[in-house]
């Protein structure tokens, strides 16, 4: 009687064919690239961006994101959420909740940023359209990734991580003006912030 708690004698399986041992070891060959591409992306392609990382109370991020807005606030988007032209080189801060992002950041091309991203409740996904960025954006860590816009525009940061019932709103902004176009534009005379010339030249 063979009760299926002992294992049966002997050789009682069918050693594996060659067809799947070579599947085995193409699949294992393959995980290898994938392996080394991890690394490689990084330092040849841009991607997994290594930045600065650390613990935060979802709170002192909110109070902090609030600081950095009465800073630098220039205006306010029609739906009230507040419009920041931060200093050029500053640190900047973009808090994810449910169910947008605050506040709109206007900054600079070709300048760089630290660009601070946490959530103060749940697990939202950071992504810049219309290009391939992707980001995290988890509650209690403060990501600072080292940003410089190369490209003027008005592109929105789209919520790609489900969050609720609001999600699909989740929409932000940031606004990259060009200061060499627009001085340009003005015919020397300083830039005024609240009328920025996006490749507009001929306007006036
Ligand atoms: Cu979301």
């Amino acid at each position: 009687m063979h009760t299926g708690v002992e294992s049966p004698r002997g050789v009682w399986w069918k050693p594996a064919h060659k067809a799947e041992k070579v599947w085995v070891v193409l699949a294992f060959a393959w995980c290898m690239v994938l392996f080394a591409m991890m690394p490689l992306w990084h330092w040849k392609g841009g991607q997994n961006p290594s930045g600065i990382r650390a613990r935060v109370e979802p709170e002192a991020y909110r109070a902090r994101t609030e600081e950095f807005i009465a800073s630098y606030q220039v205006g306010e988007e029609e739906n009230g959420i507040p419009i920041v032209e931060p200093p050029p080189g500053s640190d900047i801060y973009l808090m994810g909740q449910m169910w947008l992002w605050t506040p709109s950041l206007r900054l600079q091309k070709d300048t760089e940023y630290t660009l601070h991203l946490s959530s103060v409740d749940v697990n939202h996904g950071f992504s810049l359209y219309p290009f391939n960025i992707n980001f995290q954006v988890v509650p209690g860590y403060d990501y600072g990734l080292r940003v410089t816009p190369t490209e003027a525009g008005d592109f929105r940061i789209v919520c790609n991580e489900f969050c609720g019932v609001g999600h699909h709103v989740m929409v932000g902004r940031i606004e990259v003006i060009d200061p060499a176009a627009a001085a340009a534009v003005e015919g020397g005379k300083p830039l005024t912030l609240s009328a920025p010339a996006r490749g507009e030249e001929g306007d006036r």
